[in-house]
């Protein structure tokens, strides 16, 4: 399986998020990326290139045009605006206020904000494009025949919906990238999301549409980040009915128990008729991972890949989250292994 990989996710290096009242250094920091690429290397994954490079064309096809070009000039409003430390948002648009769109830097970044804890720092905007053209170089090569390709992606991207960053997330990379495979010929595209955290980004982005399938196992969001969105209950609306199947799981979940729902997910993707898999991957289910509930062993990263191989459809897997512990590495090779068989 070829490997994408970018040095240029290092350009993403915030010294601050809002953790527990705290300004912490963040959780999603670039040793993440050196330990998965030398685990990867490690387990035999030795084919790694650079992405290529791609514009903006399809990352519009799946985000608002104002708020791309919010994230581009995010960095330079806030330098502008004699701040010292981070851009972090502070006031939000909630229930009752007005729909009209700021123009000052500190409103801004509250309109197109839906998690406070991830500050823009300088470089951000240029490692979450590298990260976007990291995941469609590695599409390219699943449409080029491939029958499976890893985006070791960072920053991560399922946070990300059609207006908003948050959890650690800019562009969303894998919903660019099924984007891709759709403007390359494919008409049904899935994507399963195993991060430990619901994927709302990816799912406010195909939440109404017929192309894409969207599934994700996750934390019961009654108890865990997002908070606000991945019940089961969300099965998409209009032409996108249908098309949504969210798996909230209690803390402890054991492997035993989320496989199978990885299961029926798997299944409800080949009746939608997938021609493709995006494995938004995320290893903080992992037993030890520091901000999440699930009970996932290191062995279990292998059944799961074998378990999404066996659909028969090419997977494109790109990374999402997994903290703190050298063996979030381990847990993506495994995965890549199953995968590859
Ligand atoms: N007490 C990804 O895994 N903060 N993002 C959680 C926990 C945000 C996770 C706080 C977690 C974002 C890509
Ligand atoms: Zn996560």
């Amino acid at each position: 399986m070829r490997v994408i990989f970018s040095e240029d996710h290092k350009l993403r290096n915030a010294r601050s998020e809002l953790y527990g009242g705290e300004l912490v250094p963040p959780f999603e920091a670039p040793f993440r990326a050196e330990w998965i690429l030398a685990a990867v290397k490690d387990a035999g994954f030795t084919d790694i290139a650079a992405p290529e490079r791609h514009g903006l064309e399809t990352a519009h096809k799946v985000h608002d045009a104002g708020y791309l070009s919010f994230l581009q000039t995010a960095w330079d409003q806030w330098k502008a605006a004699g701040y010292n430390g981070e851009a972090i948002a502070t006031s939000f648009p909630v229930r009752r206020t007005s729909p009209r769109i700021p123009t000052q830097i500190d409103g801004l970044l509250g309109y197109y904000c839906n998690a406070s804890e991830t500050a823009i720092s300088p470089g951000t905007w240029e490692a979450a494009l590298s990260s976007m053209q990291t995941a469609l170089t590695a599409a390219d090569i699943v449409v080029g025949g491939a029958k499976s390709a890893f985006a070791l992606c960072r920053p991560p991207g399922h946070h990300a919906g059609i207006d908003s960053f948050g959890g650690y997330c800019f562009i969303n990379n894998a919903a660019v990238a099924a984007q891709r495979f759709l403007d390359k010929g494919a008409k049904k595209v899935a994507i399963l999301d195993v991060d430990f955290h619901h994927g709302n980004g990816t799912q406010d982005i195909f939440y109404e549409r017929d192309d894409v399938y969207f599934a994700s196992l996750h934390g019961d969001p009654a108890e865990a980040f997002p908070h606000f969105l991945g019940y089961a209950e969300e099965t998409g609306k209009g032409a996108g009915a249908g098309t949504t199947q969210n798996y909230p799981m209690p803390p402890g979940t054991p492997y035993s128990v989320w496989e199978a729902a990885l299961k029926d997910s798997l299944k409800r993707i080949e009746a939608f008729g997938a021609e493709v898999i995006v494995l938004s991957l995320g290893v903080d289910t992992f037993e030890q991972d520091p901000i999440s509930f699930f009970k996932l062993t290191s062995p279990d990263y292998i059944t799961m890949g074998k378990a999404v191989a066996a659909s028969g459809v090419p997977v494109l897997v790109c990374m999402e989250g997994g903290y703190g512990v050298p063996q979030i590495g381990l847990n993506v090779a495994n995965t890549l292994r199953g995968i590859a068989g």
